[in-house]
């Protein structure tokens, strides 16, 4: 039998971390051959919580988990970790600056970077998923300098799926007809999902669609606020739609994207579309064995440019930002 992947997940006890922790105990993350073995990190406060949700884990009685263990420490919990999940983040609450919101998120993205730089394994992958995510791993990033900066990923993933789902329904067509779907940037308000790429049963979805006030109008706006339209409707953010698109950047970053598709993953920056070298933002990416690879030589029109441009510099002045505060 193969050996369990240790797999860290923080904010456990959180709403995301309720929907995620079952399916990757249940095989969904790595493979229905791979078994896991869970760290869970939380605040003393929500350690009891994040028990009682390791019960109910116990009670699955899933062949695939080999093991649980609760932690309020980072530094243990990040132990010869192979995925670590960041989930758990400081929300923004009524009457913080953007100033404070990013610093309380250092406070926690510092240490856990340092945490994984000390303990984790060799081949360790992060995603973070904790808001503001694409500086939240920045930070973590830039206090892990032992670990390669391309094993520190943002999540974007709930985007692509949005923007499928968007596109499918206005196409008449399912999502697994969609292949090529890109969001740019920054996961905030200002990312671009970006159709001009896409394909529908191997045309081009812009073309197939030809809709431009849609796309403006309708499809954009409505991948970018989605979030929002969520908590209006449901009186809570996004949780187990979240949950899945970890499941789907994980799995993807392990097993590869189809031949003839990518997907989308907030990477650091190797200067690729003109985005500064060492920004974590989301680019067009595919992957084999493990690795990530941003899909060069995509034919970018103005009306994009000007979107991935105003997100990228979104994602300049949080660096900035944080720099200031000494965060990186
Ligand atoms: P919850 O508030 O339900 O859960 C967060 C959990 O994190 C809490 O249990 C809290 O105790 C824990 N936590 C706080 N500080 C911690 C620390 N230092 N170490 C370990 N755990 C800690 O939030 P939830 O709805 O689960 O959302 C989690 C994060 O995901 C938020 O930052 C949210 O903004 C972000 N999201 C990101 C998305 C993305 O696409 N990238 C989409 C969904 C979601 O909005």
């Amino acid at each position: 039998t193969r050996t369990p992947v240790t797999v860290t997940v923080t904010g456990a006890a959180g709403q995301i971390g309720y929907a995620l922790l079952f399916r990757i105990a249940s095989g969904h993350l790595l493979g229905a051959d791979v078994p896991v073995r869970l760290r869970l990190l939380e605040i003393p406060q929500a350690v009891k919580a994040a028990e009682g949700t390791a019960m109910e884990l116990d009670d699955c009685a899933f062949p695939l988990l080999s093991g649980i263990d609760i932690f309020d420490d980072a530094t243990a919990a990040f132990e010869g970790t192979n995925v670590a999940l960041l989930v758990g983040a400081r929300p923004r609450t009524k009457g913080m600056e953007r100033g404070d919101l990013l610093e309380a998120n250092g406070g926690i993205f510092k240490p856990q970077g340092e945490a994984i730089n000390a303990g984790a394994a060799d081949d360790v992958k992060v995603l973070v998923v904790g808001n503001p995510a694409n500086t939240n791993a920045l930070i973590a990033q830039s206090h892990a300098p032992d670990v390669p900066a391309e094993r520190f990923t943002a999540m974007t993933r709930l985007d692509h799926n949005r923007a499928l789902a968007q596109l499918s329904k206005k196409a008449g067509v399912s999502v697994a007809d969609i292949k090529k779907m890109t969001i740019w940037g920054n996961h905030s308000a200002t990312q671009y999902p970006d159709v001009f790429h896409a394909e529908i049963g191997g045309k081009n979805a812009a073309e197939t669609v030809n809709d431009q006030a849609w796309l403006e109008n309708d499809f954009i706006p409505t991948v970018a606020k989605r979030g929002a339209a969520i908590i209006e409707a449901r009186g809570a953010s996004s949780a187990a739609s979240a949950a899945s698109a970890a499941i789907d950047h994980v799995h993807t970053w392990v097993n590869g994207t189809a031949d003839g598709d990518w997907t989308s993953m907030a990477v650091v920056s190797d200067g690729s579309y003109g985005v500064p070298e060492g920004l974590i933002s989301s680019f067009p990416v595919t992957t084999e064995d493990g690795k990530w690879e941003i899909v060069q030589g995509l034919e970018i029109d103005d009306f994009s440019r000007a979107r991935i441009d105003a997100s990228v510099n979104e994602l300049a002045e949080e660096r900035d930002a944080v720099r200031k505060l000494g965060l990186i």
